[in-house]
């Protein structure tokens, strides 16, 4: 349907050579169109399942009038969101128009069915998915309830539209049709004993002697966990500086056995930061994300363990990311006293 110039939903502006291909929500490289679906459906399990401990992580940080942009984006919207921005975006035109610039997506009709579809992602991450264990999917802050925003409705008159009335997609008037959900139980398999041997033996340095860090290649580092053992932990990349005009994307992974990067259907598979490219007049970002690790000690003999070994793979080109501090902390995390 994507090659009918005359259907309703063509645009000429898009990568020619994904036109047939299998979705790459990885962005690995990896040329095997089995090994694309099980890193996808990893990547579906991890930012919907496993990988995070509060709305937040989901949603994305607060952003509010006087709040750093990009302050931390949600695991769905850095993840697939991004990855399929990317994978539809146009190489020969200068800023991967249409649907690869955060200024001309919505010129692609595709757009619509691309951003409906995070739509029934954050529904069914509201409603339906209990195993994720987040405790509180609600967000009870008056500044995101209460921010509106201005449409024309269908009779041309304009209407004020406030967050709070858009949460329930029933009172909006649509529902998502029930479909199976292939990745709603694709958890990795438990990593065997050889992990845990490279791990013992590993001579990867410390993270305190490489941060801040450029990130232009492979990193493997060691971090201290916050507990010994299995605890329940999360991983904080923060200060990470990004050039907000480029697409940037890298994958972590913790206590990684094989480190073969092209296959992410693994316990290693901790998460991702990616993003759109925006044209705009500040070029730089700092932002920051939080990966839940309890469930990857689970798949892992972590014994009484004091430290994680964590990779980062880069999988763009060239500079565009520095990250400022890694640190591991325990979940939920202490209160600061201030
Ligand atoms: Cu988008």
């Amino acid at each position: 349907m994507f090659l009918d110039s005359k259907a309703a939903i063509y645009d000429s502006k898009r990568n020619q050579d994904n036109l047939k291909a299998v979705v790459d929500l990885g962005m690995t490289g990896n040329k095997d169109p089995l090994q694309v679906v099980a890193n996808n459906l990893t990547i579906m399990y991890s930012e919907m399942i496993r990988g995070n401990a509060d709305v937040y992580d989901f949603m994305g940080q607060p952003y509010r009038e006087g709040t750093a942009v990009n302050p931390g984006p949600g695991s769905s919207e850095r993840g697939s969101h991004t990855a399929i921005h990317v994978f539809v975006g146009d190489p020969r035109e200068p800023s991967g128009e249409d649907l690869g610039n955060f200024y001309s997506a919505g010129r692609d009709p595709l757009f619509y069915c691309h951003h409906a579809n995070v739509d029934r992602m954050w529904t069914l991450w509201q409603y339906f998915l209990p195993s994720n264990k987040v405790p509180d999917k609600r967000i009870t802050d008056p500044d995101f309830l209460n921010a509106s925003f201005l449409f024309y409705d269908e009779n041309a008159q304009l209407v004020r539209v406030t967050v709070k009335d858009t949460l329930d997609n029933l009172r909006m008037g649509y529902d998502f049709e029930r479909v199976d959900l292939p990745w709603l139980d694709y958890r990795p398999p438990p990593q065997t004993l050889k992990a845990k041997i490279i791990r013992t033996g590993t001579t990867a340095p410390k993270a305190e002697t490489l941060f801040p860090l450029k990130l232009e290649k492979v990193v493997r580092f060691q971090v201290s966990k916050a507990k010994k053992g299995k605890a329940d932990e999360l991983l904080v990349l923060e200060n990470i500086t990004v050039d907000t005009t480029k697409f940037l994307k890298f994958d972590v992974f913790v206590n990684d056995e094989d480190d073969n990067a092209l296959e992410l259907d693994k316990a290693a598979y901790a998460g991702t930061y990616a993003q759109v490219p925006h044209k705009t007049a500040n070029k730089t970002a700092t932002t920051s994300i939080r990966l839940k690790l309890t469930d990857l000690y689970d798949d892992m003999d972590i014994g009484d363990d004091d430290t994680i070994v964590v990779t980062l793979v880069p999988r763009h080109q060239g500079p565009g990311v520095t990250i400022g501090g890694i640190k591991v902390i325990e979940n939920p995390p202490a209160t600061s006293s201030s």
